[in-house]
């Protein structure tokens, strides 16, 4: 076995770099974030693998997250960084609304009937005012860019992270960026939609955190200075 651990690691090298532009982010070195994962008073809850909680059909449920804070969507794994799927003070829960779609084989949420419509629902007990960035992977139908409303407001920052023709009539894997920054609010729902059928919502990740006070930033120094020009730059 060991003669082969070469050319496997080789491969997961060769891997890693393909996916390095299809990727999620991670607020902990993302231009928009400067927190880690599992920092009292920001919150995290990741999905991959969807699975149905309800028990007569219809509308889909799921409260439980499994995409370890330590691997991003499409990226690798950071060997030794936090394993928990869910943090912080809040309950999380994604549910599936139109009632036409199930859960595929591989674990994604689909419809070929309907147009689906997701809400994620969560709390902020933190500080305010706080940041939300919401990453989605979609296949097929492309998300409905006005759906995007977190308590009925816009973001107000959004970034295509990649898109992945899929061959065929398969439409493309998206890579979506969702960003709010809120005065107010503790009871939250974040909602998105297709326009149409056959959109497959492949993952998402949330995560938030209070927006730090300008003297907290100075006193991080150039680097984070730097990183918020680069955010301001890129919201222009
Ligand atoms: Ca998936």
């Amino acid at each position: 076995m060991s003669r082969f651990a070469p050319n496997l690691t080789a491969l997961a090298l060769a891997l890693t770099a393909g996916n390095a532009a299809a990727a999620f982010q991670d607020p902990a070195t993302a231009t928009w974030g400067g927190w880690t994962r599992g920092t009292p008073g920001t919150l995290y809850a990741g999905w991959n693998f969807f699975a149905d909680e309800t028990p007569r059909g219809g509308i889909i449920v799921d409260t439980t997250p499994d995409v370890a804070a330590n691997s991003l969507i499409g990226g690798a794994t950071t060997p030794g960084g936090p394993t928990f799927t869910q943090f912080g003070d809040s309950t999380f829960r994604v549910t599936e609304t139109s009632g036409g779609s199930f859960v595929t084989g591989g674990g994604n949420i689909y419809s070929v009937v309907l147009a689906n419509r997701f809400t994620l629902e969560f709390q902020n007990n933190g500080a305010l005012p706080f940041q939300v960035a919401l990453q989605t992977r979609t296949l097929g139908t492309e998300l409905d860019p006005a759906s995007i409303l977190l308590n009925g407001v816009a973001p107000d920052h959004r970034q295509e992270l990649s898109r992945l023709a899929l061959g065929g009539f398969g439409g493309d894997q998206i890579d979506n960026l969702f960003i709010w920054r809120l005065a107010a609010g503790r009871d939250l729902t974040l909602a998105f939609a297709a326009p149409a059928s056959h959109m497959s919502l492949d993952a998402l990740t949330l995560d938030a955190a209070p927006v730090p006070v300008p003297a907290a930033v100075w006193l991080l120094g150039s680097a984070l200075s730097a990183m918020t020009f680069a955010a301001r730059r890129r919201e222009a």
